[in-house]
Parts: C-alpha cells; structure tokens; sequence
C-alpha cells in the first residue's frame, strides 16, 4: 500500500478502491454518511477517538470543493490522500 504514496498510479487505483468502498449506495457520490462511515473506520482502527458531528462537518466542506453537499472522486482524493499517510505512517 506505501507505493501508492509515490506512485500516482498505484494512488490512482487505491483511491478508486477506497471511493467505490466507501460509496456504500453506488451513487457516484460520498454523502455525509457515508464520510462519517469511513471516517469511524479510520478512526477504530487507529484505535483514536470517534470524530465528531462538528469534525465530520468541517471536513465535508473543506472536501466538497464545488459545493454541491456531495463529495465527488476528484474531491475525494484530497482525503484518500490523508487516508493514505496516516494507515502508512501507523
Ligand atoms: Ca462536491
């Protein structure tokens, strides 16, 4: 998986695999849920406290860069990114 820091084509297809995991609905999008999903699994397995529904909500607008209250592949990957780093850096 630390390729995938490096290599912008393994990060490609780690986010991508990331986006469509954590897209439960297969919507295309990640909505609020679906971040705050993701986001208790990170957390658990980083044994770190829960984020919060102020934490969750600042971090949905800093991702929704077109904000349309959904958070697309392209803004996902900005989080896959930090994602990455910090199972990584584990
Ligand atoms: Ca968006």
């Amino acid at each position: 998986m630390e390729r995938a820091l490096t290599d912008p084509q393994e990060f490609q297809v780690f986010s991508k695999k990331l986006f469509d995991d954590v897209d439960t609905d297969k919507s295309g999008s990640v909505n609020r849920r679906e971040l705050r999903h993701v986001l208790n699994a990170v957390s658990q397995a980083l044994g770190k406290p829960l984020p919060t529904e102020n934490e969750i909500e600042t971090l949905m607008i800093t991702l929704d860069a077109d904000r349309d209250g959904k958070i697309n592949f392209q803004e996902f990957q900005d989080l896959a990114k930090v994602i990455l780093e910090t199972l990584a850096s584990k």
